[in-house]
């Protein structure tokens, strides 16, 4: 059979229709990307990893989707293919802003894509990335509190826990924890704007899409003001490493959003935000596309294991010193919000 790349579209449970790049494979499209490192999405069959620690006994499939037609999905998630177009897309919106903006080639810059598992177990409310299979799992959520959770932001904070795996390696607890929990916020809230997507647009909050009724608030998590979740931190404090890492991260998390747009209220792409500073400070916003030039920068280049939020402070500072330089505004603003959040 002769193999070869097609073009085609889905309808999404999320992000209404998208183009799709899928492979002809006799008469038979696979959902599976040849100009993003063959990276491709199938179904998990609601089967579970058997895996103690990093030793997995048993694997669920992801067995890839096909289509007779190349118009994927009907845009409701009682039919499987659904989700899978949200994964697929979610996977190359974040492989495209990668590369496109940071001159990155796929999350562990050699060219070759990942794989996406969807329909994860039995109402999972989770999705994560595992560096042992270099693939995604979602899963379809509950119902209740969570539904499938294949969003913009959540795939790309999902996938970005592999570029920090494969760059400054975050240790998954304390403040390094923290600041790679941030570290996925921040790029999945970048792809998300870089999206530009009508049904599911840029805004700094995480999980909007995938939140239902039964969770008791809009989002799972809030930049401009963390503590809006109930448990994150807002301003840093010795013992902030104490707390689960998705809550220290809100320190890294309000820094970036007062490091994009500035302290107090304001409006963007429709939402509302109120940002308060810690000291309070005012702090100048200097946009979206320098925080992610600058915290790439930080995480490639001066981030290691060990970077706690003192750590992040310098590492930032010498990333704007590089891009802007030593007496630029950017490195003011970027000492500027850190302040703000009671890094000093
Ligand atoms: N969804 C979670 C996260 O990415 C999975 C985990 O606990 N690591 O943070
Ligand atoms: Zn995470
Ligand atoms: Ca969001």
């Amino acid at each position: 059979d002769t193999i070869e790349t097609a073009s085609g579209d889905g309808k999404s449970l999320y992000g209404g229709t998208v183009p799709l790049r899928t492979t002809l494979s006799g008469s038979t499209y696979q959902l599976k990307d040849a100009t993003r490192g063959n990276t491709y999405t199938g179904d998990a069959a609601n089967q579970n990893d058997l895996c103690l620690l990093t030793v997995c006994l048993s694997r669920a499939p992801s067995t890839v989707f096909t289509d007779g037609d190349n118009h994927w999905g009907t845009g409701t998630a009682a039919d499987r293919a659904t989700v899978a177009v949200d994964a697929q897309y979610g996977t190359d919106v974040t492989w495209d802003y990668y590369k496109n903006v940071h001159g990155r080639n796929g999350i562990a810059d050699d060219g070759k894509g990942s794989y996406n598992r969807v329909h994860y177990g039995t109402r999972y409310n989770n999705a994560f990335w595992d560096d042992s299979c270099f693939c995604m799992t979602y899963g379809d959520g509950d119902g209740t509190q969570l539904g499938p959770l294949v969003s913009l932001d959540v795939a790309g904070h999902e996938m970005s826990h592999g570029v920090t795996s494969k760059t400054a390696a975050l240790t998954y607890s304390g403040e390094s924890g923290g600041l790679n929990e941030a570290t996925s916020d921040i790029f999945g809230t970048l792809v998300e704007f870089h999206a530009a997507n009508k049904s599911d647009p840029g805004d700094y909050l995480i999980g909007e899409k995938v939140v239902r009724s039964g969770f008791g608030r809009e989002a799972l998590r809030y930049m401009d003001k963390p503590s809006k979740d109930g448990a994150s931190a807002d301003c840093w404090t010795a013992g902030l490493g104490d707390l689960d890492v998705h809550y220290s991260s809100g320190v890294a998390n309000h820094f970036a959003f007062l490091l994009a747009e500035g302290s107090g209220t304001r409006t963007v792409n429709g939402v509302g935000y109120n940002s308060p500073t810690c000291d309070g400070s005012s702090v100048t916003g200097i946009g979206r596309g320098k925080l992610g030039a600058i915290w790439y920068r930080a995480l490639t280049v001066y981030m290691t294991s060990s970077t706690d939020y003192a750590g992040a402070r310098k590492a930032t500072l010498s990333a704007a010193r590089d891009l802007y330089g030593a007496d630029s505004a950017e490195t003011d603003a970027v000492a500027a919000a850190w302040s703000a959040v009671d890094v000093g």
